[in-house]
């Protein structure tokens, strides 16, 4: 069969926080359908064909080729289309991609996948495609491509089915050790490789050793795709595809983007001790955790097999610095024990230790915000390899935060996460989506500068005192230009 995935431009709250993405489900998907048929599959990477076409969208910046682009790069005789939807913002773009796709490709199959249909999958029905996909896509996808009628596949909803059947996820694949690896045969991966080195580490692979997890944070979106079960791949498995990124495409440095990957310490050191070997062979190969590990699946050992194994950078899930609020986020974290953890990281040189902390969170109260900074300021004592990245409090579709402030009447919009009336973007980092009697936006604003303040170099802090906002990011621009 004719087959073409598409995913689609992204959207960026500012310039300065555009980054790159390797599309690892998609490529996951390409590469079952090439192993479970013979398919001809066309990706057409949006973001990557217009990573330079960067262009105002409502509050933010939509970076890749627009949509007359991706359909010209649609092979005329494609029968089978895939639209990827990675976030619950970029809804009105994949409706339009799936509206276009349609007018052109009137026979073709088009499917739509990713964490918007999976989250908010009535919406995502109204739009053109046929059917969309809640959950994993691949069997889902090798079944339609196998023309299985689509509505028998678990998982695929089409447009034109009665509301009542529920949207059951797909089936996942319960052995991640059967899929092949992520398509690395797309035409293009030099790009992905050289276009993501956005830590400056040089040549960057984006890497998922698991997935699912067990725990269920309240803000989180990740269980409506990937569900509480934690799905490792063996390490042997993971260290033969860092082996072939290192030998075949010269990467030095890897970006692991699991969502616990550290839960098993077994296999946590397998992997590590895996790194080391190839380093002593002289791949030089660094490693770092953007989407941040949980502290308390990590000890002493696995601290030194961190350092060992060239670790540049590892981000840690905290979350806040207050018990209680820990408690209402449902985290289930120890707040003595994971000061102990980040000491050890410290005494252990590991040279950038990240700290997500949330701010604005509902029940996060003037007293457990004033305990929370405490908590935050005895980290800062801890060294200067430690930074701090502030989030606000993001109420995403299908979470349990986004139901709880529902039902508590926070939220009274009720259109707020539906973007395809709602356009203004989500953006952890600009926009206090939510206010409670214990805070209102400039308050959250005022509590996320002060957090920031508490891990600035003076210097920072002193501009940040003296000069607007306004200036703050002209400074920025001017920097760049220098
Ligand atoms: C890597 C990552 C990023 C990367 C790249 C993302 C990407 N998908 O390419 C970057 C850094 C760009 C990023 C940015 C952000 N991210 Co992010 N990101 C992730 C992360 C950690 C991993 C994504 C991944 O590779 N998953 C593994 C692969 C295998 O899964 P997948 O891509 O989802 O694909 C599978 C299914 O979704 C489905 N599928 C996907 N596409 C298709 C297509 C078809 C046709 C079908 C049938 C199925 C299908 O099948 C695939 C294979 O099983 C996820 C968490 C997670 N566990 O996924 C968060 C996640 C997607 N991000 C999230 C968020 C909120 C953001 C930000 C908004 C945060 C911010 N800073 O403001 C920004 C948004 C940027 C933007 N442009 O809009 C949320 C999304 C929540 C929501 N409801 O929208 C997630 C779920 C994290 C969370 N814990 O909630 N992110």
């Amino acid at each position: 069969m004719k087959i073409a995935l598409i995913n689609p431009p992204f959207l960026f709250p500012s310039r300065n926080e555009i980054v790159f993405s390797q599309c690892i489900g998609l490529r996951s998907i390409s590469s079952c359908l090439k192993m479970n048929g013979k398919h001809e599959v066309h990706f057409v990477d949006a973001l990557m064909h217009g990573f330079s076409k960067i262009r105002r969208y409502y509050n933010g910046y939509m970076v890749g080729s627009d949509v007359d682009g991706i359909v010209s790069l649609i092979p005329p005789e494609t029968e089978l289309v895939g639209i990827s939807a990675p976030f619950s913002q970029i809804a009105p773009i994949v409706h339009q991609i799936a509206e276009r796709v349609k007018e052109k490709l009137p026979d073709a199959k088009v499917v739509m996948g990713g964490v918007y249909p999976s989250t908010q999958p009535e919406l995502a029905k109204a739009s053109c495609a046929d059917y969309i996909v809640v959950g994993e896509g691949e069997q889902a996808m090798v079944g339609i491509s196998a023309n299985l009628k689509p509505t028998e596949i678990r998982g695929v909803y089409s447009k034109d089915e009665k509301p009542g059947r529920g949207f059951a996820p797909a089936e996942m694949v319960k052995n991640l050790n059967m899929l092949p690896f992520p398509d690395y045969s797309l035409p293009d991966m030099e790009r992905y490789f050289t276009l993501s080195q956005r830590m400056k580490r040089g040549r960057t692979a984006s890497l998922v050793t698991s997935r699912g997890c067990p725990f269920s944070c309240e803000f989180c979106s990740i269980n409506s795709v990937y569900g509480r079960k934690y799905r490792p791949r063996a390490a042997s498995g993971v260290l033969e595809e860092i082996k072939l990124l290192v030998d075949r495409y010269s990467i030095q440095a890897l970006e692991i983007e699991d969502d616990n990957f550290t839960l098993l310490k077994g296999r946590t050191a397998e992997i590590l001790e895996g790194i080391v070997r190839l380093n002593e062979k002289g791949a030089g190969l660094s490693w770092s955790t953007p989407n941040g590990v949980r502290i308390d699946t990590l000890d002493e050992s696995i601290i030194k097999l961190i350092k060992r194994s060239n670790c540049t950078s590892l981000t840690l899930a905290l979350e806040h610095g207050d018990q209680e609020v820990l408690k209402i986020m449902n985290k289930k974290l120890n707040l003595d024990r994971a000061y102990e953890i980040m000491k050890l990281l410290v005494k252990h040189e590991i040279p950038q230790i990240g700290v997500f902390v949330i701010v604005g969170y509902p029940g996060e109260t003037e007293a457990r915000y004033r305990e929370s900074l405490r908590y935050l300021k005895k980290v800062r004592g801890l060294g200067n390899s430690i930074r701090v990245i502030v989030n606000f409090a993001q109420p995403y579709p299908g979470t349990k935060l986004t139901a709880r402030c529902r039902e508590e009447g926070i939220i009274k919009d009720k259109d707020l996460g539906n973007f395809l009336i709602k356009r203004e973007l989500m953006s952890t980092g600009h926009i206090v989506p939510i206010t409670t009697p214990d805070f209102d936006a400039a308050e959250v604003k005022k509590r996320k500068e002060e957090i920031l303040n508490i891990f600035a170099p003076k210097w920072k802090v002193v501009v940040r005192r003296l000069l607007p906002m306004g200036a703050i990011q002209c400074l920025r621009e001017m920097k760049k230009l220098i």
